[in-house]
């Protein structure tokens, strides 16, 4: 088993958050707590439901452009993942690129993240696998690996990127900056506008997915910070505000009731909405202006068909 940085955040600082996130008019609480053990297993699933394109597509076009990709990369990276997920973009493109040195995924959640290292190992016995468990929101200090690499590739695909308002977007691509360096890069997916509909049926899929997948968050703070949430009281609503260009995630209460949790007491208004999650969704024109505030710039872009979904190299501007 390759060694492990454990940085996971501890119970402490999901209090924290959680009280603050009750007490905020209105409420809301972080979707980085969505990815327990079941939220990520929720997750996947989510990606194989016929709606949600975003998998799908971003997939397609990694393989599509892999060799262009591979040919704009510097040579032996060691490659840097934002959150590891199931490892099959990981997969695609550490088989594409031109001798990659090492592998770090930066993964919140502590099973996604072995399950997917322990799987990429064997089919990559040359790699060095270098796995960190923590926030990546949070500076994290990079495992040195035993052969020294050219440069440091940042991979966060998945639109992820999309799940911070501009404010925390704009921090965290700094803090990527640092950790690429000067010679470093990043490849960035991120899920383009269109039309609300499909965009809204990716986030409201037929079989219940997504719902369970928001709703899971009660049932995870319950275990994790003894919040006595009855996850039957609130339903997922998600909609898409063009305005804002995102999905807007709320878990609405469906009654009058009370949530205690370190001995104080929050009322939810029957049809009271918490704030969960934001998905935005770019141009190249508010992605530019994104990225340009975090001190980086495009060099390269791929899009799907239908400009249905991005891939983009950055690197310091
Ligand atoms: C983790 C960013 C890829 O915002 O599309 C999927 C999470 N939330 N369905 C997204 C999510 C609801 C997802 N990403």
């Amino acid at each position: 088993m390759p060694p492990l940085t454990d940085l996971h955040p501890t119970p402490d600082d999901i209090l924290g958050d959680t009280l603050e996130g009750l007490s905020s008019t209105p409420k809301r609480l972080s979707s980085k707590y969505f990815y327990d053990a079941r939220g990520s297993q929720l997750f996947e699933q989510i990606t194989r439901q016929p709606e949600y394109y975003l998998t799908r597509v971003e997939l397609a076009l990694l393989e599509a452009s892999m060799p262009a990709i591979a040919a704009a990369v510097n040579d032996c990276p060691h490659v840097v993942e934002y959150g590891s997920g199931s490892g099959r973009k990981t997969r695609l493109l550490l088989a594409g690129l031109a001798d990659p040195v090492a592998y770090t995924p930066i993964e919140i959640s502590r099973s996604a993240l072995l399950a997917s290292v322990e799987r990429l190992a064997e089919a990559f016995p040359g790699i060095e696998m270098l796995p960190v468990c923590a926030d990546f929101t949070q500076p994290v200090p990079l495992p040195r690996p035993e052969r020294e690499a050219g440069h440091t590739l940042v991979f966060f695909p998945g639109s992820t990127l999309g799940n911070f308002t501009a404010d925390a977007a704009e921090s965290l691509l700094c803090s990527m900056r640092k950790t690429m360096g000067a010679r470093g890069q990043a490849l960035v997916g991120i899920d383009l506008v269109k039309d609300a509909a499909t965009i809204e049926a990716a986030y409201n899929d037929a079989a219940g997915v997504t719902a369970a997948f928001t709703l899971n968050l009660l049932t995870r703070l319950n275990r994790d910070v003894g919040t006595d949430f009855q996850p039957d009281g609130f339903r997922h609503q998600a909609r898409y505000v063009s305005e804002r260009e995102r999905i807007e995630t709320f878990l609405v209460s469906t009654r009058d009731q009370e949530v205690q949790v370190d001995g104080r007491r929050f009322h939810f208004q029957d049809g009271e909405a918490m704030q969960v999650e934001y998905s935005h969704k770019y141009t190249d024109a508010s992605f530019q202006a994104l990225i340009a505030r975090a001190g980086l710039k495009v060099v390269e872009r791929w899009n799907a068909p239908g400009d249905a979904f991005g891939l983009r190299l950055l690197q310091p501007a």
